[in-house]
């Protein structure tokens, strides 16, 4: 499972002041947290300085790096802030996100094009937002060809099916696991990915409702998410669906994620 640290958001009132303030030493703690809790990458959003997007990103990227080993994910559909923060970044970061969206589309895919980058495919296009199964696996089969066919490896591609608040549609929360299923067997090379934590939007208790959401997806194949590393209970039931889908040799991380005392909580 690939963990994206979200938490170097900009939207996030604390962190948006922090990069105004060119905050290093906080943001440099929070990307280390980040890590020693498992994150694989490091999302870096900078996307509310509209005008100074790049500088920003490109600030966050050279700071977290500085604090951190493991690449960044530079979140951000503007490609002078994407270019920015690729100019600095040391090892292969993952590209948050295309999308079929046109200008998000058509600004992208010229930096990505034949690289080793790696990418988180969006499944949304102009107009309707998808609603179905049907919807999301036509939408990341446009990405998936557009991708392979200028040079971007599949196994780099990370399709996000696109989490909905429940409260759009009853079924939304179904039609993404059933997605997550269906883009398995016909991307068998392609990842997954997805941020979850929309589906809970409408309700209380959230973080149980986050955790029981990701352990469906898991068992429906999904292989990378972007979620706050620092929640024990989440990371522990990551952990647990792991092994019980079978990802997890003789049970080998459970048994160390459990005398690292991972499902011990406060
Ligand atoms: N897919 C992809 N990228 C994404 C998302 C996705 N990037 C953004 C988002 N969704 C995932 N990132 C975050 C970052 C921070 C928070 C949630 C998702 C967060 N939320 C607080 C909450 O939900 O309670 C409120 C914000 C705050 O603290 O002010 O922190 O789906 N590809």
């Amino acid at each position: 499972m690939q963990i994206i640290g979200e938490l170097i958001n900009a939207s996030r009132k604390s962190i948006g002041k922090a990069i105004k303030n060119r905050d290093a030493a906080m943001i440099g703690r929070i990307a280390k947290q980040q890590v020693a809790c498992g994150a694989d990458y490091v999302d870096v959003n900078a996307g509310v300085f509209v005008g100074d997007e790049a500088e920003y990103l490109k600030w966050l990227v050279e700071t977290v790096q500085e604090a951190v080993d493991v690449p960044c994910a530079i979140d951000s559909p503007d490609p002078r802030a994407v270019e920015a923060a690729l100019a600095v970044h040391k090892g292969t970061p993952i590209i948050n996100s295309i999308s079929m969206e046109k200008d998000r589309h058509d600004n992208l895919l010229p930096i990505l094009a034949g690289t080793d980058l790696k990418v988180i495919a969006l499944c949304v296009e102009d107009g309707a937002m998808p609603e179905t199964k049907e919807d999301r696996l036509r939408i990341a089969g446009r990405l998936v060809d557009d991708l392979v066919q200028h040079d971007v490896r599949i196994e780099n591609i990370y399709i996000d099916p696109l989490v909905q608040p429940l409260g759009t549609t009853d079924t939304c929360g179904k039609a993404f696991l059933d997605a997550i299923e269906a883009i398995r067997e016909t991307f068998s090379e392609a990842h997954t990915m997805c941020g979850l934590s929309n589906i809970s939007y409408w309700l209380p208790n959230r973080g149980f409702a986050n955790q029981i959401f990701m352990a469906m997806a898991i068992a429906k194949g999904l292989d990378g998410a972007i979620v706050d590393p620092r929640n024990k209970r989440m990371m522990a039931t990551i952990q647990a669906a792991e092994t019980l889908i079978g990802r997890d040799s003789y049970c080998e991380n459970y048994l160390e994620a459990h005398r690292n005392k991972l499902f011990e909580f406060p």
